[in-house]
């Protein structure tokens, strides 16, 4: 318990005020006043999920259950609300790694997600822990994508694999083949999050992800799927697209910091049954942290 509350701690709960504000403290202000859950109020509390991001099918559920029952009042709020939270994250948060094998990262989302600056503090976070990191530079069709990944390498320590205009997946099959003989112990790829159009964007996906099971299937270990905590609701539109095309493993939720629509990790949860297991909440190298159902629980409701 005492782990909770140390300065990590005290520092996540001030990054997700907004969202503790949106999500929880003004359903359970709005409650305070309340004897009965009247229609009225009901409503109020719909509307209010529905703008914290949670979603319209989960919040008409979680206010469902309070109608026609009489067991929980309106006092009774905010525990009724932690209790439904942690039905739904329950996902197992931990992201993949094996020691001594060579671990693949591949990371897609949308333009202005925030892929390559994860892709950064990953391999910032990797090399402190002695790790030997080798980034591919899959995103080839934005001129400055490369550039941008270079300087993120160069401040992490990482080495790169980079090609200016080649096609992406020789991009990913040149630093698959580099890793294994040179003995990396984590490859992170880059991908384009803008093509003439989806289509393409999600053949180009679908085909790098082939190099990786053609050449290194037992290496993948996770597919990150990057989603701006700000685009909320259209962040779950995003999650199916992105699923139909490779098979997304995990969510990197990014600019976390500020946001109101945190709530989305829990719609993703929810409806996608896909973990959120890292967090973006800055833009600096070390703005990365390992999401934990247990904490974020915590700190919404402490
Ligand atoms: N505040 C904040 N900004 C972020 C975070 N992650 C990324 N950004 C910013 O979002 C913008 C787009 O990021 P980028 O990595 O280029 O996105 P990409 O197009 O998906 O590769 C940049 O200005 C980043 O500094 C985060 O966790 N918090
Ligand atoms: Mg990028």
């Amino acid at each position: 318990m005492f782990k909770f509350f140390s300065e990590s701690f005290d520092n996540f709960k001030k990054k997700i005020a907004n969202t503790t504000t949106a999500l929880v403290n003004n359903v359970v202000d709005n409650m305070s006043q309340e004897e009965e859950f009247s229609e009225f109020v009901l409503d109020d509390m719909e509307d209010m999920l529905i703008g914290a991001d949670l979603g319209v099918n989960y919040a008409s559920e979680l206010v469902d259950n309070l109608r026609n029952q009489n067991k929980i009042k309106p006092q009774d709020v905010k525990d009724y609300l932690k209790n439904e939270f942690k039905k739904v994250l329950t996902g197992n948060t931990k992201l993949n790694y094996r020691e001594n094998e060579l671990n693949i990262y591949f990371i897609a989302g949308v333009n202005g997600a925030g892929k390559t600056t994860l892709i950064g503090k990953l391999a910032y976070r990797f090399i402190k822990e002695g790790k030997k990191v080798l980034i591919a530079a899959g995103d080839t069709f934005r001129a400055a994508a490369e550039e941008q990944l270079d300087i993120w390498s160069k401040k992490a320590g990482a080495d790169i694999v980079r090609r200016d205009k080649a096609d992406p997946a020789s991009v990913v099959y040149e630093a698959i083949q580099k890793a294994k003989n040179e003995r990396y112990d984590v490859v992170l790829i880059d991908t384009a999050g803008r093509l003439q159009n989806k289509f393409n964007l999600m053949e180009e996906l679908s085909k790098i992800k082939n190099v990786i099971d053609k050449n290194a299937p037992e290496n993948l270990r996770e597919c990150i799927l990057v989603l701006d905590a700000n685009t909320g609701q259209n962040g779950l539109q995003q999650a199916k697209v992105f699923t139909k095309a490779v098979d997304i493993t995990s969510v990197a939720l990014t600019k976390l910091d500020g946001s109101a629509k945190g709530a989305i990790i829990l719609a993703i949860a929810k409806e996608m049954n896909l973990p959120v297991k890292l967090v973006g909440i800055g833009e600096k190298m070390e703005d990365l942290k390992d999401f934990d159902n247990e904490e974020f629980l915590n700190a919404l409701f402490c």
